[in-house]
């Protein structure tokens, strides 16, 4: 695995765990979408739902493979798993992050504006020069946008074992040194 991904993950992991509390658990994702859907106050009903959903089903796609315990938590021994068969996860995953950037396209253009896209961000938990340095690397139109389609590709590539020097190391911490 390349310390690249690793990082990620260990990233991903504290993100993940909303509540806190060292493990991941329904409520971690409840609290998230949640969080998430109110960062939005724009966007429509149906995406709402959508994302909320969304959230649940990745929650149930991580316990069902991961939790190798059965305690219906996944702690960071069992996450980190989660590189070494992310095939398991495509299906969920791809929904999450096509409904979370969808979320994101509050005018149904097919673009994010920067500002949502910090807000979206921001209410996941990553910090502002990371959001930034992620929303820069993905390019961004004159009218300062990025496509849904790059975002949502993004967040599957994030958690590729064998990538480095993506877009998506930009949200680790020590990118931004
Ligand atoms: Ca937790
Ligand atoms: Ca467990």
């Amino acid at each position: 695995m390349k310390a690249e991904a690793v990082s990620r993950v260990s990233v991903v992991f504290a993100l993940f765990d909303a509540n806190g509390n060292g493990e991941l658990e329904a409520d971690d994702f409840d609290l998230m979408a949640h969080r998430v859907v109110q960062a939005v106050p724009g966007a429509d009903e149906a995406a709402k739902g959508a994302a909320v959903e969304a959230f649940r089903g990745y929650w149930t796609a991580l316990v069902g493979e991961l939790d190798t315990d059965l305690d219906n938590k996944v702690s960071f021994e069992e996450f980190k798993a989660i590189v070494l068969a992310p095939e398991r996860f495509d299906a969920a995953l791809g929904a999450f992050a096509d409904a979370l950037a969808h979320l994101g396209d509050v005018d149904g253009s097919g673009t994010v504006e920067r500002p949502v896209f910090v807000a979206l961000m921001t209410a996941i938990g990553f910090e502002l020069p990371n959001i930034h340095k992620l929303f820069d690397a993905f390019g961004p139109d004159d009218d300062d946008r990025v496509t849904v389609d790059t975002w949502a590709a993004g967040i599957r590539e994030y958690y590729a074992p064998d990538a480095s020097g993506i877009a998506g190391d930009h949200l680790v911490p020590a990118a931004v040194a």
